[in-house]
């Protein structure tokens, strides 16, 4: 029995075995208990009894220039102290971000994070992975850190060994900016939320039937047109490139990627109102500003309709430093099959002579497609022949089941925003699902991660966008990220209730799910 203590002991202190997921529960009263507050969970947690405080005089020290920076921008504001940050140095702060002694099973976007009485140690083989180790270290303190204002502290930080990587590389949200159009600030604080759950994919949804999000000069009337409105008729906007640059650069220094996407061939009134020669019939329709899909089309005859995409495309990937552009393909009521099929062969030649790979929503899957075309399953049911079939084949799919993953269903009937033709989704069913083994003859090797979609129909302010995100956003986080073995509703509500004081503090209106107890006055 000692032996068997000894090892389990060992194996914990060297980080094999989760505290409290695989030790018996006696046993695990026998190990330090670490706090059950991360959200996404992590891989391991070891206890080792000790605290952390972070007091006036400590120090910061990183590797990475802009992880240190964002790290110490947090603390400094909050805590109020000096917190010097040395980049680079040999001699570790209080708390030090190394891009080295990780072990290396946690791959290019995990870390191993060590808190004792002295000092905290974040070591990871990448930035990604430092920052990631950052949000956790910053759950790890108590909620008021996440504040703007000056608070008392104290701050403190339980010891142990956190080591922790993701389950899935695609983890991914995505914003509908053209039923209704967000500035870059309004993006940059949705990119800001998304990056405490350790989301790595923002897609950026930037033309629909409402409206063209982003300029292209080639087809300057696409924006300065098909910009100018939004779903209720309001004066909608677009981004000029340096906008939409913008917006990739600050996502890439939270470690998100931007995937934009051009939806095409049905999604298109606005383009469609825009340049009448792109109609079949050489006429241009009004501007849209309903919430009805399915109506429009691309002329899939007509050879400039490939121009227009081939010219649009090249500078969007131009623009792009990540590896996709998703081209849509949904509910495309209003083309015939046949056109449809030749229609994405089309596109997703233009977009790999451009150098990227294809996203497309998984109607596409009915199409001959090619070997780095990612299908996005966006179904209400746990079986699609089309999709088994792709995946047999070796096309890998992003999960976002809308009765299951979008953001835009109401919680409740009562709620006040958003749809529910795919059905209410609250907490509990937002994480109730196994991304690896949902669809069926999807199976885990085949799925590339998941992805939270917020269709803005009836979504218009920021506070909107917290309040569908908040607490379901987390949910789907964890679902991409943490091992299956981690996987507790129970637990979840421990965690997630552990979020709304952080939120609280930050401004997020979140929706008090009465699935989960929220500490009072969050
Ligand atoms: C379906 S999901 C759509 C969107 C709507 C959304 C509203 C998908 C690929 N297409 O055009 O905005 O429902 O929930």
């Amino acid at each position: 029995m000692r032996l068997r203590r000894a090892l389990l002991a060992l194996l914990t202190a060297v980080g094999l075995v989760c505290a409290g997921a695989s030790l018996g529960a006696g046993q695990a009263a026998a190990a330090a208990a670490f706090p059950n507050t991360v959200v996404p969970a992590p891989v391991s947690e070891t206890a080792n009894g000790s605290t952390f405080a972070l007091t006036s005089t400590a120090t910061l020290s990183s590797d990475d220039a802009n992880v240190g920076g964002y790290l110490a921008g947090v603390l400094r504001a909050s805590t109020g102290f000096p917190l010097p940050l040395t980049v680079g140095s040999s001699r570790p702060g209080s708390i030090a971000l190394e891009l080295s002694g990780a072990p290396s099973t946690v791959g290019t976007e995990g870390y191993q994070l060590t808190a004792t009485a002295t000092g905290v140690v974040v070591q990871a083989n990448q930035p990604a992975g430092l920052f990631h180790g950052v949000q956790t270290l910053l759950q790890l303190l108590p909620p008021a850190v996440m504040g703007s204002t000056v608070n008392p502290g104290p701050w403190t930080v339980p010891g142990g060994t956190v080591v922790d990587y993701p389950r899935f590389e695609h983890r991914g949200a995505m914003l509908d900016v053209a039923r209704h159009f967000f500035t870059v600030a309004q993006v940059e604080r949705y990119i800001d939320e998304l990056a405490l759950y350790k989301i790595d994919y923002l897609h950026l949804h930037l033309s629909d039937d409402q409206g063209w999000r982003i300029a292209v000069n080639s087809w300057p009337n696409l924006a300065v047109h098909g910009g100018s409105t939004e779903v209720g008729g309001g004066p909608g906007g677009y981004y000029t490139q340096a906008d939409y640059s913008a917006i990739v650069a600050y996502a890439a220094s939270r470690y998100l990627t931007v995937v934009p996407e051009i939806d095409m061939p049905g999604h298109t009134n606005a383009a469609l109102a825009s340049y009448a020669q792109l109609n079949c019939n050489g006429v241009a329709p009004p501007l849209y500003t309903g919430t009805n899909v399915g109506f429009s089309s691309l002329c899939v005859s007509l050879p400039l309709t490939y121009t227009f995409i081939d010219q649009v495309i090249g500078e969007l990937a131009a623009l792009t430093p990540g590896p996709y552009i998703h081209i849509g393909g949904d509910e495309a009521s209003s083309t015939p099959a046949s056109d449809y099929a030749t229609f994405i062969s089309h596109a997703q030649q233009i977009v790999a002579a451009h150098g990227k790979a294809v996203v497309g929503w998984h109607d596409i899957a009915n199409t001959t497609l090619l070997p780095s075309t990612v299908a996005q399953y966006w179904g209400t049911t746990a079986t699609d022949a089309a999709v088994a079939s792709a995946a047999a084949n070796g096309t890998k799919v992003v999960m976002s089941p809308a009765n299951l993953a979008y953001l835009d269903m109401k919680y409740t009937r009562k709620t006040r925003l958003g749809q529910n033709w795919a059905g209410y989704i609250d907490v509990n069913k937002a994480y109730g699902w196994n991304p690896g083994s949902y669809l069926s003859g999807v199976g885990e090797s085949s799925v590339l991660g998941v992805e939270a979609p917020l269709w803005t129909e009836t979504i218009v302010t920021s506070a909107d966008i917290d309040y569908m995100a908040f607490p379901r956003l987390p949910a789907i986080a964890e679902l991409g990220w943490s091992p299956w073995s981690t996987h507790s509703v129970t637990g979840f509500h421990q965690r997630l209730g552990a979020q709304g004081p952080r939120w609280k503090t930050m401004g997020v209106s979140y929706y008090h799910s009465t699935e989960v107890t929220w500490p009072s006055g969050s």
